[in-house]
């Protein structure tokens, strides 16, 4: 089939609303344009999410970087002796969410390192001491290498794991840990930790246990076409069969600090090609996060054109991008958002992590039905 046919043949698949193959996949990211690939996605992001692009108000808290891994495209993360390691206390972790509270923040996102001298409970605790200090505060914590983690540490099940963090107060898993799941990249960029059929299983399990959960790609590092379309498609079975994801992030590579701090960082035209592709390929999931931390604002707002519904939220305190050269801010607050969302002609609707309406007056808050 020529080029023009090709392109024809996949746009009249996504007018009429059927799923793409995996070829298709490939076919978009190696050849398509990006004004073609935009068009595309906004017309799948308009039908299913209308005009709304959704933000919320979160705070970020990541208890240690003192990791036992070296993933290569890490600079968050530190040696235990480094003068840069960290570790919470509970009075740390009390004073964070009281300051999530003061700004009516309805989310708090929890990733870290892998403490290899703090037990399970350690990371229970800090679940436990989030809930008891406000438990009206949505707690989205720990990815799926981390899970992995904790299942090595007490070797316990996944389920017996994730029970006991809904116990102590766990609201929904992050996406973070995914990275790429082709085996050969994955043994180049984070050799050591969670394997891509362990992540997938963690997130089944917890889709079977009633959690909500949400999936990543990290994308503009050593990977190649064929690698990204490999992990969509696996994402796109699992929420087959689970329907337990709500919000995909294509997270661009940084490299400032990192041990693949040769490589370029991704372009603008690039991020917003994994917008629009994640779009087109994950037809069974509601929403696209352009996560504005990671692509800018500039890009995340052009973004809620080209498949976007989400640019995730007010995040205070992120450190992951920003050790890894990072120039945003590290907050936008809600005027800022929604000028954002405004000048897209898109319409700013607050919702809480499991996507209900946010109701809210001054830092009090109440949700209705999910959206
Ligand atoms: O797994 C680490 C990524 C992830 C770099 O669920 C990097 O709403 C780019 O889980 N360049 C953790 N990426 C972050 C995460 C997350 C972030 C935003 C939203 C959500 C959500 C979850 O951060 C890691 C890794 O893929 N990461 N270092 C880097 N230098
Ligand atoms: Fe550790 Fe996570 Fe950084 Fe990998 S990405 S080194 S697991 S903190």
């Amino acid at each position: 089939m020529s080029f023009e046919a090709q392109l024809a043949d996949i746009s009249a698949k996504v007018e009429a609303g059927q799923r793409l193959t995996a070829e298709d996949g490939l076919f978009l990211d190696q050849q398509a344009d990006l004004l073609t690939l935009g068009r595309l996605a906004n017309l799948v992001r308009e039908r299913k999410n209308g005009n709304v692009a959704y933000y919320n108000t979160n705070v970020h808290l990541n208890p240690t970087n003192v990791c036992v891994y070296r993933c290569t495209f890490c600079a968050f993360r530190s040696d235990l002796k480094s003068p840069k390691s960290y570790v919470f206390t509970d009075d740390m972790v009390r004073e964070r969410v009281l300051e999530a509270k003061a700004q009516g923040a309805t989310e708090i996102h929890v990733v870290g390192g892998l403490h290899h001298q703090r037990k399970f409970d350690w990371y229970v605790d800090v679940v436990r001491v989030i809930h008891e200090t406000w438990p009206q505060i949505h707690i989205k914590a720990w990815t799926g290498v981390e899970i992995s983690w904790f299942a090595h540490l007490t070797k316990k099940p996944y389920d017996w794991i994730l029970q006991q963090m809904i116990d102590a107060g766990l609201g929904s898993l992050p996406g973070g840990g995914a990275e790429i799941f082709d085996e050969s990249v994955r043994s180049q960029i984070c050799e050591h930790k969670a394997d891509s059929q362990s992540w997938l299983d963690i997130h089944r399990a917890a889709h079977q246990l009633g959690l909500r959960s949400n999936a990543t790609m990290l994308y503009g590092h050593v990977e190649q076409a064929k690698h990204r379309i490999d992990h969509l498609m696996r994402l796109r079975d699992l929420q087959d069969e689970t329907g337990g994801f709500q919000t995909f992030i294509p997270l661009a590579f940084h490299p400032e600090n990192t041990g693949m701090a040769h490589l370029p960082k991704p372009t603008g035209h690039m991020d917003l090609r994994m917008v629009a592709l994640s779009r087109l390929m994950l037809d069974n999931f509601d929403h696209i996060k352009a996560y504005w931390i990671m692509l800018g604002e500039q890009t995340a707002q052009v973004a809620l054109r080209f498949g976007a519904d989400d640019i995730d939220g007010t995040v205070v305190h992120e450190l992951i991008y920003h050790d890894a050269g990072a120039k945003t801010p590290e907050g936008l607050t809600v005027a800022q958002i929604h000028r954002l969302i405004r000048e897209t002609g898109r319409e700013p609707v607050e919702r809480d992590t499991l996507y209900r309406r946010v109701h809210r007056t001054g830092a009090e808050w109440t949700v209705s039905e999910a959206i």
